[in-house]
């Protein structure tokens, strides 16, 4: 796979390194640079865990979680940085260390790439997780047997992003990894119950407010699931709380695009232009291929999962995503 020779070769030269994956980590995000840094100390390496945001609540309970830094040391300098689960440039904070502190960069994904950023890039659109492409890695740097606190971070980054074992792109291979995590000691219930259950009441309440609010488009072919501010307030959530909703729209009889669109604030170190942004997520419940919609609103992801952020109120980005999903689905306008 592409950069995998140069990215051993890094790490065999190097000796210190920092890791870091894309803002608003999520599970795959944080279990592959987890699992990514037991690898690289079980071969002798210094890491450091580093991301803007905090880790999400409910991925703490995995082992160096607690090692995730908001800020990087002084005066520290790195052999080579490694970006996990990241496909652009502008998933990463505006404020990120310069080219003399972090040192060559590593893309380790299975996204499509938006852009060409990266001097190694070690990335695998077939796979189902980023974890896929940091076993890989491993394999490739023989570090085996897997080091005991790698399995539980990357076996939650693959239960996270196939949906627990259920979404296209789980494939035989997929369960044998999963099984191989098992026997290292995962506790399958324990991860499902923390990545799936465990509901705040404030997200259990969005949810609530959402799902009376759903509307559906195109003949009940796309569901629409619109969160504004004011009812992010009223459920007393966060904008976390909104991750992963849209996919109830997608269990709708007859949906192919679930859509959820919610309203925010711009942080001050976004680049994105306007104070209230519109972010969006994408999920197809079949043929349909979301990254297209989400990449003509100038966001990625992949056929089955996607989202956008846009300087749009919520009523136009709406009426855009809206247009772009018609088109997706070859409905004339
Ligand atoms: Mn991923």
């Amino acid at each position: 796979m592409n950069g995998m020779a140069d990215a051993a070769k890094l790490v065999r030269e190097g000796q210190r390194f920092l890791l870091t994956c894309h803002v608003l980590p999520d599970a795959d995000a944080v279990g592959s640079m987890l699992g990514l840094a037991e690898v690289l100390r079980a071969l002798g390496k210094e890491v450091y865990l580093y991301n803007r945001d905090p880790v999400p609540e409910q991925l703490l309970f995995l082992p160096g979680a607690e090692h995730v830094r908001a800020s990087l040391p002084t005066g520290v300098t790195f052999d080579a940085t490694f970006i996990t689960d990241t496909a652009a440039r502008t998933l990463l904070p505006r404020q990120f260390p310069p080219r003399a502190v972090t040192g060559p960069i590593v893309i380790v994904d299975h996204h499509v790439a938006h852009d060409d950023f990266g001097d190694v890039i070690v990335r695998d659109p077939s796979a189902c997780a980023t974890a896929v492409v940091v076993l890989d890695l491993a394999t490739v740097l023989g570090v085996k047997p897997l080091p005991r606190l790698a399995a539980a971070p990357l076996y939650t980054a693959l239960v996270a992003d196939t949906g627990g074992f259920r979404y296209p792109g789980t494939t035989a291979q997929t369960l044998r990894t999963a099984a191989d995590l098992v026997e290292a000691g995962v506790d399958p219930w324990m991860v499902a119950s923390r990545v799936f259950e465990s509901w705040s009441m404030a997200r259990m309440r969005l949810l609530g407010l959402s799902i009376n609010a759903i509307e559906t488009e195109y003949a009940g072919r796309v569901a629409v699931l619109t969160v504004p501010l004011a009812m992010l307030e009223k459920a007393g959530a966060t904008e976390e709380a909104c991750e992963g909703l849209v996919e109830y729209g997608r269990m709708l009889k007859g949906v192919e695009i679930s859509v959820m669109l919610w309203e925010r604030r711009a942080r001050s170190d976004e680049t994105m232009v306007g104070s209230l942004l519109t972010r969006m997520s994408l999920r197809s419940a079949g043929r349909a291929d979301v990254s297209k919609v989400a990449v003509a609103l100038g966001g990625g992801g992949h056929r089955a999962a996607a989202g956008a952020t846009v300087s749009l109120d919520l009523r136009t980005a709406r009426d855009r995503v809206l247009a772009e999903a018609g088109r997706e689905l070859g409905i004339d306008p």
